[in-house]
């Protein structure tokens, strides 16, 4: 009797610690160096705001977060790092992803191996056509460009010329555009497309001056680069000569916006997210990310990799802990979710995000700029599909 009562003991403080170490591993790949470091830090804060919010358990599973650094946009680092995560660390879901090209270069493995890949920023439309097993919890450039386009043509601007980043996103947004503003009577009277890869503006910002445009329409990765494009705008006397700026919303990031100083005042931008939402989830959200990094202000990519470990967390409450890829798909297609940008919802038949986007003019709240919401579209869909 007492040696039964002994071994029974003895197996249940063998089987707990097996039980309690059962674990769904998440590989996530972000830029953690280079010109996007910053970029990746903001993801990565996101998703620990959320575990720290919810807790690591979920279904009974403790979650693990695996993360490498792809250093900036490098397909072929991105892969190698997948392929190592599936294969060696037998991660059961991908997530990260912060460029295109390195999306793109990972979503081959994700089929391959039928591992979910949770996309927290790539923005290219066709990304999510690349596998049936990615879901897209951040934006597309013609999600939020076209909403840019019909502002301005309503707003009396007629005639733009746009400047974009010479990559996928960055010919999302020159089709998108023209395509928008042209059906609603715009002209289009110049483009062009700069590199990815520090790129030097004065020479295209002159022939923006001298084509006489009502406004420029840009799309630049968030990051360095709109503070320089923003600098040389003003320098060169752009303002001056009346030309508007407006772009979507990656130019004016939360993360830039205070270095581009009061010349950025006034600059008109789309997009998904702004700091200074104005919600009670969103308050809650900026007031837990300081804590988790007072040195930050949470952006638009935050935010995605906030909301891409909130479907998770969701999929997998819905899988009862199962891990298999399909049924985490099928868990994922259709959520709708309250997130600090608004209500989203992942299209059940494209796997892509479905949110509003909102109109956004840079101003100062309390000393500090801003892009303030003024318009909101409502659940507005990829139309780039
Ligand atoms: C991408 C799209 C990157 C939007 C961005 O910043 C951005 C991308 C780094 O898909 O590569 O603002």
């Amino acid at each position: 009797m007492k040696l039964s009562i002994l071994l029974t003991a003895l197996a249940t403080a063998i089987a707990l610690p097996a039980s309690a170490e059962e674990s769904v591993k998440i590989g996530v790949i972000l830029p953690m160096s280079g010109p996007f470091a910053n970029y990746g830090k903001q993801i990565e804060n996101g998703i620990r705001l959320y575990m720290k919010q919810q807790g690591d358990k979920v279904a009974g599973k403790k979650i693990e977060l695996l993360l490498r650094d792809d250093t900036g946009p490098a397909p072929e680092v991105t892969k190698r790092h997948a392929q190592e995560l599936i294969v060696k660390d037998k991660v059961d879901i991908l997530a990260g992803f912060g460029l295109t090209p390195n999306g793109l270069a990972a979503a081959p493995l994700a089929t391959e191996a039928k591992k979910p890949m949770i996309i927290m920023n790539a923005a290219t439309s066709i990304i999510t056509t690349k596998s049936p097993y990615i879901a897209r919890l951040s934006f597309t450039l013609p999600q939020v460009t076209a909403p840019m386009a019909t502002w301005a043509a309503k707003n009396g601007i007629r005639k733009v010329y746009t400047l974009v980043s010479d990559y996928g996103p960055g010919h999302d947004a020159e089709g998108q555009f023209k395509k928008t503003f042209s059906a609603a009577g715009g002209q289009i009277v110049g483009e062009v497309r700069v590199p990815l890869k520090s790129p030097d503006f004065s020479p295209y910002l002159q022939r923006i001056k001298d084509s006489q445009p009502e406004a420029v329409f840009i799309f630049l990765p968030a990051g360095e680069q709109g503070v320089a494009f923003m600098k040389g705008f003003v320098e060169r006397g752009l303002d001056k000569a009346g030309i508007k700026l407006i772009a979507t919303g990656d130019v004016t990031d939360d993360d830039v916006i205070e270095a581009m100083g009061d010349s950025a005042l006034g600059v008109i931008t789309s997009h998904h997210y702004s700091a200074a939402h104005d919600s009670a989830l969103n308050k809650a959200f900026v007031k837990g990310y300081a804590e988790i990094d007072a040195k930050m202000r949470p952006n638009f990519m935050a935010v995605a990799g906030y909301d891409g470990m909130a479907a998770i967390y969701g999929a997998l409450k819905k899988t009862n802990g199962s891990t298999d890829g399909d049924k985490i798909m099928a868990a994922l297609k259709g959520m709708k979710l309250d997130s600090p940008r608004g209500p989203i919802m992942i299209d059940p038949e494209t796997r892509d995000i479905v949110q509003n986007v909102y109109i956004r003019r840079v101003q100062k709240v309390d000393g500090k700029l801003y892009n303030v919401e003024f318009d909101k579209l409502e659940a507005v869909k990829d139309p780039g599909k």
